[in-house]
């Protein structure tokens, strides 16, 4: 009987670990994680995991076609500014080519720096040469000093530090071990799993090895379910003691509460942020188990056990940014949280 046989459908978080291959990187982006962790833990300083962008599930091993999600990881990487601006240590968990802190401002698509940038002729710095430089339009200085001036901040302090992923594969390996190592911090860590990750997949040993060829009809694919890792990351990698914030998206806005009551019933953790996919730019809503429930929630996702607070903004106001609000409420949640130390 082949491996691939074998391999359940299911698959449990210890059985996928125990199948499928680790990233090539995964040693070396830790010692980074474990470094940037260590450094931040000597002084003090809250640490986020934040995670942002889709991942992918390729279809071969010498991977042409693949499954991707719509996620631009526009929440995450707004979210990481604002985490750095309140004096968080931000390690930012990507997409390979989705959207990054500061440089998201000048996205190809909808701000391409060369846009505003000008050709002038005159004396170059203090040469006394006359010939071609380069200048800012006026209307985009004010924006740009602002955001290089916080992102040379970002870059002296330290406080930034960077992986990516593609795969889905890439992404479960890597989140594991980073709030592994991430997990010494115990309450000053948090975790904002914002990424937009399969549910399924194709297991290595399923993947045909080269291009799946055409001409035999239609192409039929049976994916497995990725495992539920909110259980193991809440109760084992991270020990118990992180602020997990998971988001939870919708299109049939209806199924937002109970989807995320159902998810804080199961997991155990702190805060379900629930959007709907077209209006996720500007409403969210927070569930989490109410302080009035006393009794462990296990099992029981009665929606009465759950507080739940929407976060709106208006639509029209082209300058804010709900992501704003969204990280303003976790830090004082987190605040509160971490100060819960002594009392367990
Ligand atoms: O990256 P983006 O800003 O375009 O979208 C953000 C989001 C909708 C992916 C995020 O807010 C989210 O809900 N992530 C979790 C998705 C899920 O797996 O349910």
């Amino acid at each position: 009987m082949s491996t691939a046989s074998t391999l359940e459908s299911t698959f449990s978080a210890e059985t996928y670990f125990a199948t499928q291959p680790p990233p090539v990187s995964l040693d070396q982006d830790i010692l980074g994680v474990r470094e940037f962790v260590q450094r931040h833990a000597r002084t003090g300083r809250k640490v986020v995991l934040v995670t942002s962008g889709g991942t992918t599930v390729p279809l071969e091993l010498n991977v042409v076609r693949f499954l991707d999600n719509f996620s631009a990881g526009t929440r995450g990487a707004t979210s990481a500014e604002y985490f750095l601006k309140a004096g968080y240590a931000v390690i930012f968990m990507h997409r390979q080519f989705s959207l990054q802190p500061f440089s998201r401002h000048y996205s190809h698509s909808t701000h391409p720096f060369l846009d505003f940038l000008e050709v002038e002729q005159g004396t170059i710095g203090t040469s006394g040469s006359e010939g071609a430089y380069i200048s800012v339009k006026p209307s985009e200085r004010t924006q740009l000093l602002e955001v290089l001036a916080a992102y040379k901040t970002v870059q002296k302090a330290g406080t930034l530090h960077t992986l990516n992923f593609v795969t889905v594969n890439d992404y479960l390996w890597l989140l594991r071990a980073i709030s592994q190592e991430l997990s010494v911090l115990g309450r000053d860590a948090m975790y904002y799993l914002a990424a937009a990750v399969s549910d399924f997949f194709l297991p290595r040993q399923k993947l045909s090895e080269h291009k799946i060829q055409s001409g035999k009809g239609s192409l039929h694919i049976e994916m497995d379910q990725v495992p539920k890792i909110l259980k193991p990351l809440v109760s084992d990698w991270t020990r118990g003691e992180g602020f997990i914030v998971s988001f939870k998206l919708e299109t049939d806005s209806s199924l937002l509460v109970p989807k995320a009551c159902a998810a804080l019933a199961r997991y155990g953790h702190q805060v379900v942020i629930g959007n709907d996919l077209h209006t996720r730019k500007h409403q969210v809503i927070f569930v989490s188990p109410s302080p009035k429930t006393s009794s462990s929630l296990q099992g029981n996702s009665d929606e009465q056990h759950f507080e739940q607070v929407w976060l709106r903004i208006d639509p029209a106001d082209k300058n804010k940014e709900i992501e704003e609000d969204i990280v303003a409420e976790l830090v004082v949640r987190h605040r509160a949280w971490a100060g819960l130390r002594s009392m367990t």
